[in-house]
């Protein structure tokens, strides 16, 4: 289109330019008037094709279980802005986290690969970054399609090449995967180090006060919540009393860097600040910004202003603490002008757990209030409560209010939300995420067949049953998780349930259907020999 009217220039030149000088002129005018139109009209159009595709927002709840909000049945809180999206957009009650912990299940959101297949565990807070640079993940992919990205908040998947300073470029990290932005807790609120990072740096360090970090050995005169107990206002086990910053003892120890310690009160108003102002900076394009909560994670020190906004104790005022950041994050894009052309997927990124290490009322307080809802298990388990998490989809004026039973995971939000955006997915890219558009947006409630979920061993849904495949001789659970949702026993022989008649898993079934558990574990064994769950 270009190169033709300068073909057609060169013509005139060279015949009739002396003849037609002033025909010239009004030609060549003409011809650069059209060439400077078509340039802006195929901008003004890349502009409108970016403006129609949506933004895409993760608002990923930590530990908050199947019915710790309202809206999924809870007792003793109120969670009304939630409720507002449950009741405004489509609520699955049959949707998964790929994992029973947190790293896994966020390594299979990002990637859209199953997290057996990289052996995610939950890591330390000095671990490298788990998602190798390079490898696509759902940040990547958006950005390639022309979306600002960011992260904000939890991390909690390694950062840097196994030998971090704290005190110079934290890196590789979510910059090297696709995310252009981002504001981090380094690993969890109970992991040291205590300080935030911006971009791949520590948020208000003092060089002169350098950060050493250390999961093996204790810094020399740095108390902790053993040598120090009258540091510490929260008991916590032994795990976690080590390095002690805002008089909570944490796992790890840590020196230095006091100009840049956390205060976890703050939490949420440091994290919504980031994200409003990622929105603002990025309202103009499509933006995909993965909004990852420290709560309802341990140490739970909810704001003072939420803490007895709930009849359940901290857990609780932690719960009415998220609840609040959800109904900011909706007044952030309704302020931006950009809540109608955006898809928020609420969902959390394990199970509940009351107990995790630090005494802080959960299990006093709780009253009739019951996490799980009716699923059996909870954080770390295989039982259903392990993995099914609320989950809301709302797009105002897309989707259509309503319910759906379909199976889902998250692992497949990344095929998904490609199909939405028009991305076409090379055959190595998230090769466990299968492209369930048309049931995140309550089209169908097709969702999977059959579907993985992840824990200290395997499980495996297929409609209403339930397998899970027993631990092999030598594999032992850490004693610290015993009490907290496992059931050592039981995870030695194959476990069979039918959810249908069965809903809390208790009668397990593996005897009376042999035939159903060979089958079942041949189909998983499948999946773990093959290396996609994609067919195409
Ligand atoms: C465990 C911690 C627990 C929590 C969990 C990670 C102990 C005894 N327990 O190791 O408190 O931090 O790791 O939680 O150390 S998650 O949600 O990030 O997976
Ligand atoms: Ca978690």
């Amino acid at each position: 289109i270009v190169c033709k009217p300068f073909v057609e220039l060169r013509l005139v030149f060279k015949y009739k330019i002396l003849k037609h000088m002033k025909h010239f002129s009004v030609l060549f005018l003409l011809l650069i008037s059209a060439m400077i139109l078509g340039s802006c009209n195929s901008k003004t159009k890349q502009k409108q094709e970016a403006m129609q595709k949506p933004n895409i927002v993760f608002i990923y709840v930590d530990d908050l279980g199947y019915a710790d909000v309202s809206a999924y049945g809870a007792k003793g809180v109120s969670t009304p802005n939630v409720d507002n999206f449950v009741a405004n957009g489509l609520k699955f009650t049959d949707a998964h986290c790929s994992a029973a912990t947190c790293t896994p299940s966020r390594f299979s959101l990002l990637t859209g690969t199953y997290a057996f297949r990289n052996k995610a565990a939950i890591l330390p807070g000095d671990a490298p970054l788990l998602i190798r640079p390079g490898t696509p993940t759902i940040a990547s992919m958006l950005k390639s399609e022309g979306y600002a990205t960011a992260v904000v908040g939890k991390w909690h998947l390694g950062l840097g090449d196994g030998n971090v300073d704290w005190n110079g470029s934290v890196s590789p990290g979510p910059n090297a995967i696709g995310f252009d932005y981002s504001f981090l807790i380094p690993a969890t609120g109970d992991r040291v180090p205590c300080v935030y990072l911006e971009q791949d740096r520590v948020v208000g360090l003092d060089l002169d006060d350098p950060i050493q970090v250390s999961y093996t050995t204790p810094f020399k005169g740095e108390p902790t919540g053993i040598t120090h107990p009258e540091l510490v206002r929260m008991g916590a086990d032994t795990q976690h009393s080590q390095a002690v910053v805002n008089g909570i003892s944490r796992i790890g120890y840590m020196t230095g860097g006091e100009a840049a310690l956390w205060t976890d009160e703050e939490f949420p108003f440091v994290m919504n600040e980031k994200s409003n102002d990622f929105i603002a900076q990025n309202n103009d394009k499509p933006f995909f910004l993965y909004y990852s909560f420290h709560d309802i994670h341990v140490p739970r020190l909810p704001h003072p202003k939420f803490i007895g906004q709930s009849e359940m104790g901290p857990r609780g005022g932690a719960i009415v603490q998220m609840d609040w950041c959800v109904g900011q994050i909706k007044n952030m894009l309704e302020k931006h002008g950009v809540l109608e052309n955006t898809l928020i997927v609420f969902t959390s990124d394990n199970g509940p757990v009351l107990d995790d290490g630090y005494t802080d009322d959960a299990v006093e307080k709780l009253g009739d209030h019951n996490p799980s809802g009716p699923f059996r298990g909870g954080k770390y388990s295989a039982f259903e409560s392990g993995t099914r998490v609320p989950t809301v989809a709302y797009w105002q004026g897309t989707i259509k209010p309503g319910v759906s039973d379909a199976l889902m995971t998250q692992t497949d939000l990344y095929a998904s939300v490609a199909a939405l955006v028009g991305h076409h997915l090379s055959p190595n890219e998230a090769p466990d995420s299968m492209n369930m558009l048309h049931a995140w947006l309550g089209h169908s409630e097709q969702g999977r067949e059959q579907m993985l979920e992840e824990s200290f061993t395997l499980g495996l849904r297929s409609r209403n049953w339930k397998y899970i495949q027993p631990l092999s001789p030598t594999q032992e659970i850490p004693g610290w998780m015993v009490n907290k949702n496992i059931e050592t026993g039981l995870m030695k022989q194959p476990q069979l349930y039918n959810l249908k008649s069965d809903l809390g898993e208790q009668i397990n079934l593996a005897d009376q259907y042999p035939e159903k558990v060979e089958a079942f574990s041949n189909a998983l064994k499948a999946i773990v020999n093959r290396s996609s769950e994609r067919s195409e």
